[in-house]
């Protein structure tokens, strides 16, 4: 298929019939509801009635819950997934799997993109994302040359989540420097390189790609403080009054040192001291922070990007969790480099860090009684939806019709009361419970399968085998 095949494919697909759903359970705004009727038309969700009537609705098994947003990733990641696992000629770190990362990528043809994007995306609707925040910064050629259509990897990385059905936050990456103080881009960078003035073409590029797309949203990515400087920084940020602004921050101890040396303030205290920090903003990983800059994000309504898996696989280091959570803090999560792709096992991980770290239990909770999974769960679709700028994270009326269906007979289920189910989905792992999932009211999973997995599957195969061996 070609790619305007597949957009006009989704398209007559997505703007799809109205049906009527109906749970016998159902996780909604007020809690777990019965007997709950979903009504969809135009992708979103146009009614709840709950203590309903099966007659004349589709009858869905399973225990409904929203889809979560993944706020952070990096698609093209998943194709490297596991080449970093080995031991090199000195002490590994993020910046030497940094490096095998430029190599990696350095290779990727924009049909190469799209087939890494469609294979992830499928993944992320079946392990329980129903919406992404794509973080995009592989812009040009291999050597640096800007592609004819300026937003020719946005499109492909557009057409990847209309051929799958996953929900879109485009974000192109803006990125002009190798390091802090204007430090030059290294070779393995010339692909992501843009002056704000390029920057501000290619996110139009960018938002004429993703009207392709019904129900896609564009915000920037300021790709880190590494890569701007203080006026370009402020003219890309000043330049887009609207939208998600989305920012790597004080994720490794070297970047925090860095930027002392640079500026004599730390990452994310220098972000709150110049730039006009608010609820559009997510600052992703937030690592490395002291009480005061802690206290700073949470009261500014941003909200903090946590990727767990990630962090633990590079190394990072352990968010503030119970300080920013006291706070009042917002917090979604994303899969970011995509080894592994999971939204229960990225909010296990996040209570699981913070155990090790605090070398205590139910960590993410403020309240005596409080269950964890629910307070995870329920923190983490606010907060994704806040960071991706569009309708979604709760069944309510004028939302997507973003719905995971977990499967009731899963062992996991069977013991415990419903006030109990989130935290069995997310604590008690074994085989994956999702069973189906329908985005934007369209099913594209059925059975802990996406619809499309043996065609998209067979292309990442080859793509793969063809980069890999090559
Ligand atoms: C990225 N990923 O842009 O893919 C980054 C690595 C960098 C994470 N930080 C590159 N996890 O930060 O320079
Ligand atoms: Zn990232």
């Amino acid at each position: 298929m070609t790619r305007s095949q597949t957009l006009a494919a989704t398209s007559a697909k997505d703007s799809g019939a109205a049906r009527t759903l109906f749970f016998d359970h159902a996780f909604l705004p007020g809690g777990w509801a019965r007997n709950v009727r979903i009504a969809v038309a135009d992708g979103a969700i146009s009614q709840v009635v709950t203590d309903a009537d099966a007659a004349g609705s589709e009858r869905v098994k399973g225990i409904a819950v929203p889809g979560l947003p993944n706020l952070h990733c990096h698609t093209f990641q998943r194709g490297m997934a596991g080449l970093a696992e080995r031991r090199g000629p000195g002490d590994d770190s993020f910046w030497t799997w940094r490096d095998v990362m430029y190599r990696f990528l350095g290779r990727l043809t924009p049909e190469d993109v799209e087939a890494i994007a469609a294979y992830a995306y499928a993944e992320m609707l079946e392990r329980g994302f129903t919406a992404v925040g794509e973080f995009h910064y592989i812009h040009h050629g291999a050597d640096g040359t800007p592609y004819a259509d300026l937003a020719e990897m946005a499109s492909r990385v557009t057409a990847a989540a209309g051929a799958t059905g996953i929900g879109l936050t485009l974000l192109p990456a803006f990125y002009a420097y190798g390091g802090f103080g204007a430090a030059p881009a290294v070779a393995g960078q010339r692909r992501f390189l843009n002056d704000p003035q390029r920057f501000l073409r290619l996110v139009e590029a960018t938002r004429a790609a993703a009207a392709n797309l019904p129900s896609t949203a564009v915000g920037i990515a300021p790709h880190s403080l590494r890569a701007v400087t203080p006026e370009t920084l402020a003219e890309v940020v000043k330049a887009t009054p609207q939208g998600p602004i989305h920012i790597h921050i004080a994720e490794q101890v070297k970047e925090v040192d860095d930027c002392l040396a640079w500026s004599g303030a730390r990452p994310v205290a220098w972000l709150y001291d110049h730039m006009p920090v608010d609820a559009r903003w997510c600052l992703i990983h937030a690592t490395h922070m002291t009480a005061d800059e802690t206290q700073r994000m949470a009261a500014s309504g941003a909200v903090a990007g946590l990727c767990p898996i990630t962090e633990a696989s590079l190394g990072d280091g352990i968010f503030n969790g119970p300080e920013f959570l006291a706070a009042g803090g917002r917090f979604g999560v994303g899969s970011d480099s995509n080894i592994e792709i999971d939204a229960a096992g990225e909010l296990r991980l996040l209570e699981y860090s913070q155990r090790l770290g605090r070398r205590g239990r139910n960590i993410m909770t403020t309240e005596a009684g409080e269950s964890t999974g629910h307070r995870l769960f329920t923190a983490a679709l606010a907060g994704g939806a806040q960071a991706l700028g569009r309708p979604i994270g709760s069944l309510a009326v004028g939302q997507r019709a973003d719905i995971v269906v977990l499967d009731a007979e899963h062992t996991s289920f069977s013991t415990v009361a419903r006030e109990h189910w989130l935290d069995s989905w997310i604590f008690v792992p074994g085989r994956p419970a999702v069973d189906s999932v329908f985005a934007g009211g369209v099913k594209v999973v059925d059975g802990g399968r996406h619809l499309q997995r043996d065609a998209i599957a067979a292309r990442y195969r080859a793509t793969l085998g063809r980069l890999i061996d090559a």
